[in-house]
């Protein structure tokens, strides 16, 4: 009896985690007649995601993987290092409510721009800051964003973040998506440890919070 009772036990942990953990990769997203889209890394996809999410003209969020060789990454491929690819998000978005610009912006401001192989405490090649641009239009606003920046003394020189064309954006398995509203507490332990919010507050002073409502 004990052991069935324990049998039992197993199996119910065991689909609770597999429940919890979707390994299934989220389905691409719709992109509706009208709409955009940018593709951004910014070290952990989770705090990326949470930066975009629900802000004006943004239609979704997914967070995946990009700009590299691996077909169809898993997560765990990614983060051991060697697929090429880093986290990142694609944002679908309304034009008419905000613009490419608008998102850079934000991209900025929840970026350690000095950072060229991880964020903040993520190391590692997969967490590297990065814009990927779909076409010219998108890769001159880029460009412009980050000359604009580079304007002031303390990011003359020194902004490490590659602009690149983008490739295949592969996403992330289920249970990676809306990780900060499904996983509060998860979340808000793994950001705050990773020290996050202090660097964007050293970085961008007031200007982080334009990035997250979270801060
Ligand atoms: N170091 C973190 C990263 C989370 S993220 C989605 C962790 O392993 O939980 O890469």
């Amino acid at each position: 009896m004990r052991v069935i009772v324990a049998a039992l036990a197993a199996l119910i942990v065991g689909a609770t985690a597999l429940i919890a953990k979707d390994l299934t990769p989220a389905p691409y997203p719709q992109v509706p007649a009208g709409a955009e889209t940018a593709i951004f890394a910014i070290g952990c996809f989770w705090c990326a995601e949470s930066a975009f999410e629900g802000k004006p003209g943004i239609i979704s969020v997914t967070s995946g993987h990009t700009g590299g060789q691996t077909k169809n990454p898993t997560y765990e491929d990614v983060g051991q290092g060697g697929t090429g690819h880093a986290e990142a998000i694609l944002i679908v978005y309304d034009p008419k409510k905000t613009t490419y610009e608008d998102l850079l912006y934000r991209f900025w401001r929840n970026a350690d721009p000095y950072s060229a192989n991880g964020q903040f405490c993520d190391r590692g090649s997969q967490y590297r800051p990065e814009i990927f641009v779909k076409d010219a239009a998108q890769r001159k606003a880029a460009e412009a964003s980050k000359a604009e920046l580079e304007k002031q003394d303390k990011f003359k020189g020194k902004i490490v973040v590659k602009i690149t064309d983008a490739s295949t954006f592969y996403t992330a398995e289920k249970y990676h998506q809306d990780f900060a509203v499904l996983n509060p507490d998860h979340y808000k332990r793994y950001r705050f440890g990773c020290g996050r919010d202090d660097r964007l507050d050293a970085i961008w002073g007031k200007e982080a919070r334009a990035g997250d409502p979270e801060h």
